[in-house]
């Protein structure tokens, strides 16, 4: 680890998740000399972080990892279908030793001024605890799901245990036996802790506000040939980022729903819920544009929920009938309805009976007192704006990011925004992430930004940025193309609808990675159409 800051830099680099690790080593490659600011102790961004029981991958293991280095893939072998996240954020530090990173981050760095600097055109970064650089470009790949948000619940302060969050999880762990545990939120995080935690403690309470579809994982262990495979299959897992929407191979069956009887649906549909995995909301092509087809699927959800929960009231709770199947992130859990046959879990609809407030030693409702020792908040995250409109950005003339995307973000393909020159976004908002593989994502926005770099420098220009009226025209066009799904339309992370006082709007390209990195290039081969080059 460094904790020599160079006085400037040509790159600066927030991060040292999967994006910040790869940043570093292309610009250093190209030849850039670059510095990388990491608010945690040590890489691994989220899954540093994201320690909670049960935290896993969502995607494949031989999926969600670097392609970019036929070293690295062939080095590493992972051990089961879902990789888990100590083995995740055993693979990101085997990356930082492997390429030698760590001597160029700072670590417990967390970034807290970014401010442009018009006269030398450079901007000057600074943290929380003094430290600091100026660099010519500042590369922001603080990932879209890392500003955690714990919901004001009146009373919160007041309580007497633990209060945990699972994006912040103590390094140490938790030992749950014995207590009373209350968890609020139902999305990915609390489908994967709640069996886990119910399994330890004496009693759990879950507080669901949106009944979820948890498709099952099936997670199990690899076996060598499946290793040995995946090791071979670089090319592969690259070509794949090139010529698929999520930038990875599905299995989907790229039939509408209703082209198949229903009998053909159902045999279907059964046998990717017996295969597990998020693939299985991918059956049929049409399952996010038609509401029959996408309905099908969900009742198809329903009724496995219905016949696994065996008391019918709480089945009909967890049934989930307010938003369309994948119109959300879908979530993937391991006994996540089993779990509500126990004993010792209730489960708490507070649409039904709303949170009134967190007292010394219970969770109130309007209809009742829910006693806890220990509250969880599974309650995720101000995604893709909140991790950087929280880091103190100020473009030309002094704008604050903050406050010109309060009404919701602006950026050009994702990358960029104007009135901020020389700054870049990886996995930022209005950019094909969330519904792909990130990891893919991931390296064609790095590669992207260093290709756009390379040029800048081999051409002497010393400013890039993005065109108001192109930024514009990017923003319409997420909106078209996000016109013709269901995610717009649902209170989301997608949407920031999930966040109290957060302007709606849909944050991503829906369009596929695919399209998305066509686009890029065309801006590229252009000579970077849309930006302003000086
Ligand atoms: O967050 P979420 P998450 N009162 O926003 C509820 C990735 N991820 O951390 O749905 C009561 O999905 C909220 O209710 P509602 C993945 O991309 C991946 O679980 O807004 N409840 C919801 O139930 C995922 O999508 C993995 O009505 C409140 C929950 O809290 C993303 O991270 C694992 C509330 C938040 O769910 C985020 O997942 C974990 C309130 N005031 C995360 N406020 C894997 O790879 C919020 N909620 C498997």
């Amino acid at each position: 680890m460094s904790d020599q800051v160079p006085s400037s830099v040509d790159v600066a680099v927030v991060g040292a998740g999967f994006a910040g690790l790869y940043t570093l080593h292309l610009m250093r490659e190209r030849g850039l000399s670059c510095h990388v600011f990491e608010a945690a102790g040590d890489v691994g961004g989220t899954w540093y972080w994201n320690r909670y029981p049960g935290a896993r991958c969502d995607v494949e293991s031989v999926d969600y990892c670097y392609s970019f280095s036929e070293d690295i893939h062939r080095e590493w072998a992972w051990s089961e279908r879902f990789a888990t996240q100590p083995e995740i954020l055993r693979y990101a530090e085997f990356v930082a030793d492997r390429l030698d990173l760590r001597r160029d981050i700072s670590f417990d760095a967390q970034v807290t001024s970014v401010e442009w600097d018009d006269d030398d055109r450079t901007w000057a970064l600074g943290t929380k605890d003094g430290r600091g650089t100026r660099a010519r470009f500042v590369v922001a790949a603080v990932g879209l799901l890392s500003a955690s948000n714990t919901p004001r619940v009146p009373g919160l302060d007041r309580f007497a245990g633990e209060v945990l969050h699972t994006g912040h999880w103590p390094h140490e762990g938790v030992d749950f036996t014995g207590r009373r545990v209350a968890v609020i939120g139902t999305g990915s995080s609390g489908v994967q802790a709640i069996p886990e935690i119910a399994a330890d403690a004496a009693h759990t309470t879950v507080f669901q506000r949106t009944a979820n579809y948890v498709i099952p994982a099936r997670n199990r262990p690899l076996t060598a040939r499946e290793i040995f495979h995946a090791q071979l299959d670089r090319a592969f897992i690259r070509e794949q980022a090139d010529i698929t929407p999520a930038g990875y191979y599905t299995s989907g069956t790229g039939r509408a729903a209703f082209d198949d009887t229903p009998e053909q649906r159902e045999t279907e549909l059964a046998r990717r819920w017996q295969a597990g995995g998020t693939e299985f909301v991918g059956t049929y092509a049409d399952v996010v544009t038609s509401r029959e087809a996408n309905e099908v699927v969900a009742e198809f959800v329903r009724e496995r929920i219905r016949e696994t929960v065996h008391d019918p009231e709480v089945a009909a709770r967890l049934e989930p009938h307010d938003h369309p199947i994948a119109s959300k992130r879908p979530t993937v859990g391991t006994d996540y309805y089993e779990t509500f046959n126990r004993e010792n879990v209730e489960l708490v609809d507070v649409r039904r009976e709303p949170i009134v407030e967190i007292t010394e030693h219970a969770v109130r409702t309007d209809a009742g007192e829910y006693p806890a020792d220990t509250l969880v908040m599974a309650t995720g995250y101000d995604a893709m704006t909140g991790p950087l409109t929280r880091m103190g950005i100020r473009g030309r003339d002094g704008a604050d990011l903050a406050v010109e995307w309060a009404d919701g973000p602006l950026s050009y393909l994702g990358l960029a925004t104007a009135g901020f020159p020389n700054l870049f976004t990886v996995t930022g908002p209005l950019s094909a992430t969330a519904l792909t593989n990130v990891m893919r994502s991931i390296e064609h926005h790095v590669e992207w930004i260093a290709d756009c770099l390379t040029h800048l420098t081999r051409t002497g220009v010393t400013t890039i940025e993005a065109d108001a009226a192109a930024q514009q025209q990017w923003d319409q066009q997420v909106d078209a193309v996000g016109g013709y799904t269901f995610h717009r339309e649902v209170a989301s992370w997608y949407t920031g609808g999930n966040i109290e006082g957060k302007a709606r709007k849909l944050m991503m390209w829906v369009g596929g990675l695919n399209t998305y990195k066509q686009i890029c290039s065309h801006v590229a081969d252009g000579g970077y159409v849309g930006f302003r080059l000086d």
